[in-house]
């Protein structure tokens, strides 16, 4: 069989997304404003740059930074154009590209309806969602519909994060110099520790017992979750007396992990430890991080051929229906 490499947390951003956030100019978010051109291209840069890393096909996704700042209507609006463009690309390079749907999560019926038409009629591979709406976590049973949509259409739902709300940027982060306190409540940490947070909503909850089809995929290795389970595990389970399942077993069956963002092997090896190989899969974070810094990272992983086909290839095409 010929090795194939795939990569699913890659982003970009179109110029409507920009104007509907106000991001142009003096007002781009600084980690935006250094890959700015790297996120507008979904064409021949972007393929230039996975070529130069031997990636055969990136599932791109939108890098929404500014999308919960958006009144509902225009939210729902501006969406339904970002997911226009990514599959006029898609259509453009159809064997390197796949895309995830972003749905305006503050419209849940009409997320339902634009879910739908991404995955039935666009052929999107997935739904992707960036941490908190108006404040409030997946589990909300506003965004019940939404999670189900994605399990009968028989799709991940991709927990990505997002800044954190303004109540939670002030009381964390207020007191840091602004050049600090936005990295810190980012890629720096923050929200690394709210999309944890954010999977073990989804688990205690008990949304994905009702939903036991539904697959949810995080990034970050596991956003520090593999080093954490057993204590969480421990703790969660034992509150939760009339759970069906244990937090461990829920993870283990519900989630599936992305390298995206980390390439170093202590993590690495924890996630494979506590997680397994077969959850877990291969992506880089593009343009936030170089594909090619991606390559390095596996070739010194050191993998035997079936090991790095699963977490390269195998895993993604069967999760996504590649
Ligand atoms: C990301 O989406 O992964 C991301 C951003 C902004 C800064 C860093 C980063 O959206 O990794
Ligand atoms: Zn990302």
């Amino acid at each position: 069989m010929l090795m194939k490499t795939v990569t699913l947390e890659e982003h970009f951003v179109t110029q409507d997304f920009f104007k509907a956030t106000h991001a142009e100019g003096d007002n781009m978010p600084p980690a935006l404003k250094a890959v700015r051109e790297r996120l507008l291209d979904i064409g021949s840069l972007r393929i230039a740059a996975m070529d130069e890393a031997s990636i055969d096909l990136q599932v791109i996704s939108l890098a929404a930074i500014g999308v919960d700042a958006l009144a509902a209507a225009e939210q729902t609006a501006v969406l339904r154009s970002v997911n226009d463009e990514a599959a006029a690309a898609v259509n453009a390079n159809p064997t390197r590209l796949a895309a995830f749907c972003t749905p305006g999560l503050k419209e849940p019926a009409n997320a339902v309806k634009e879910i739908d038409r991404c995955i039935t009629q666009l052929g999107f591979k997935g739904v992707y969602v960036n941490g908190t709406t108006d404040g409030k976590f997946l589990d909300t049973p506003e965004f019940f519909p939404v999670l189900e949509a994605a399990a009968a259409l028989k799709v991940p739902v991709y927990v990505h994060p997002a800044p954190p709300p303004a109540s939670i940027m002030s009381v964390y982060f207020d007191g840091l110099a602004p050049e600090v306190a936005m990295p810190l409540s980012i890629a720096g940490w923050g929200w690394h520790a709210e999309t944890a947070l954010h999977t073990l909503r989804l688990i205690v909850s008990g949304v994905l017992d009702r939903l036991p089809t539904l697959q949810v995929i995080i990034g970050h290795m596991g956003e520090g979750i593999p080093y954490a389970l057993a204590r969480s595990n421990g703790i969660l389970s034992a509150a939760r007396k009339s759970a069906p399942r244990t937090v461990t077993e829920t993870f283990l069956e519900q989630v599936h992990v992305t390298t995206s963002g980390y390439f170093t092997r202590p993590p690495f090896e924890c996630c494979r430890e506590v997680i397994g190989l077969n959850r877990m899969m291969y992506s880089v974070d593009y343009p936030f991080s170089p594909n090619t810094k991606g390559k390095e990272f596996l070739e010194g992983l050191n993998l035997s051929e079936a090991d790095l086909t699963q977490l390269t290839q195998t895993n993604a095409e069967r999760l996504l229906n590649l």
